[in-house]
């Protein structure tokens, strides 16, 4: 390695030692850049197709109110892809590619969203169970390494947690309904349960990328760390709900100070990451139907910037 490179390196590794900040001006090793285009530009398809499943509950809501908060919610989504695909243009890559590589199944994004909503007590679990694991894997990320992607977090951490509260106010209202509202929170409570805590990534055992990327201070903490965590907390959640959590095993580990769980089914985790789970085609299709519907809109603002250009170059003349 040149001298040169080989003080770069030290001064990346000294910044990341110290915990602070690199930034999009800094040098860094090619595969700290791989590996948070990889990460953030998950994150950010995970947002965007993240909207599907409770974006088709908007016109069914049940009231105006229920309506404008799931609308108001579904629109932050948005805003956090677009947030993190800018994140993750500061590492040299375009948002035109990294939308082709998602709708052509290049990339991936969570697991979570291959799972259909199908009652509307799903908008309260989502809320309360797939938002409450996001901000369990998200705040850490607050201070991860690269600054852009930390900073973008701070902002969306507050509108997840937000998020995650509008599930379970909703949740209390129905628990606090008929029994037909009861049951449905308690069916839906068993659907999304075990995929909400595959939403952590594989076990640790078998995460090819966490000891990298805790080195490089991009991962905060190892996949089952989180996934404890989120346990220990949806536990006395649930409790307070009065659902019961779908797992046999599930009980206080006083040894531990921690609830021991039964093992997700990884068997069905790989084949949702690997494009067969409930909702993969649909989702990826209707992704890739509005990008399309949209190519007017990119064509026009494009020919608009060519117009706006090619007036100040004239000018300038
Ligand atoms: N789904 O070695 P690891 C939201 C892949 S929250 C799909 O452990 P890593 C908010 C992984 O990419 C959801 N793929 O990987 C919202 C890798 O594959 P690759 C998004 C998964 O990166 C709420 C392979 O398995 N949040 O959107 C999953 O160190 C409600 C090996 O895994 C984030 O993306 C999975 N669950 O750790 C929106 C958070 N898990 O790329 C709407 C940021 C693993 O080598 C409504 N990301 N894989 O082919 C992270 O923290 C990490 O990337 C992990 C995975 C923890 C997800």
């Amino acid at each position: 390695m040149p001298e040169e490179t080989q003080a770069l390196e030290a001064q990346f590794d000294a910044t990341v030692a110290a915990d602070r900040r690199i930034e999009p001006r800094d040098w860094m090793p090619e595969g700290y850049r791989k590996t948070l285009i990889r990460q953030i530009a998950q994150h950010a398809h995970s947002e965007i197709i993240g909207m599907q499943p409770e974006g088709n509950w908007i016109l069914r809501a049940p009231s105006l109110r229920r309506k404008a908060i799931l609308l108001a919610k579904v629109q932050d989504e948005a805003g956090h892809g677009m947030y993190l695909y800018a994140a993750a243009e500061t590492l040299g890559v375009d948002r035109e590619d990294l939308t082709e590589r998602l709708i052509d199944s290049r990339q991936k994004y969570s697991s979570i969203f291959n799972y259909p909503a199908l009652s509307y007590a799903d908008i309260g679990v989502i809320g309360w169970l797939v938002d409450g694991a996001a901000i369990c894997n998200q705040v850490p990320l607050c201070r991860c390494s690269y600054g852009p992607y930390a900073r973008a977090m701070i902002r969306i951490c507050k509108e997840e947690s937000f998020h995650q509260r509008q599930g379970y106010e909703l949740l209390l209202a129905m628990v606090n309904g008929t029994d037909t509202q009861r049951e449905m929170v308690q069916e839906s409570v068993n659907r999304w349960w075990w995929p909400s805590l595959m939403m952590f990534g594989p076990p640790d055992g078998d995460s090819p990328n966490t000891q990298q990327s805790m080195a490089w201070g991009i991962k905060r903490h190892t996949n089952d760390e989180l996934r404890q965590r989120f346990v220990d907390m949806s536990v006395p959640q649930a409790a307070a709900l009065g659902v019961t959590l779908p797992d046999p095993d599930l009980r206080w580990n006083a040894d531990r100070g921690a609830h021991d769980y039964g093992e997700p089914d990884w068997a069905e985790f790989k084949a949702v990451i690997s494009g067969s789970g409930p909702a993969n085609a649909q989702r990826v299709a209707h992704r890739r139907r509005a990008h399309d519907n949209g190519a007017w809109v990119r064509e026009a603002a494009q020919a608009y910037a060519d117009k706006q250009a090619a007036r100040t170059k004239e000018a300038a003349a």
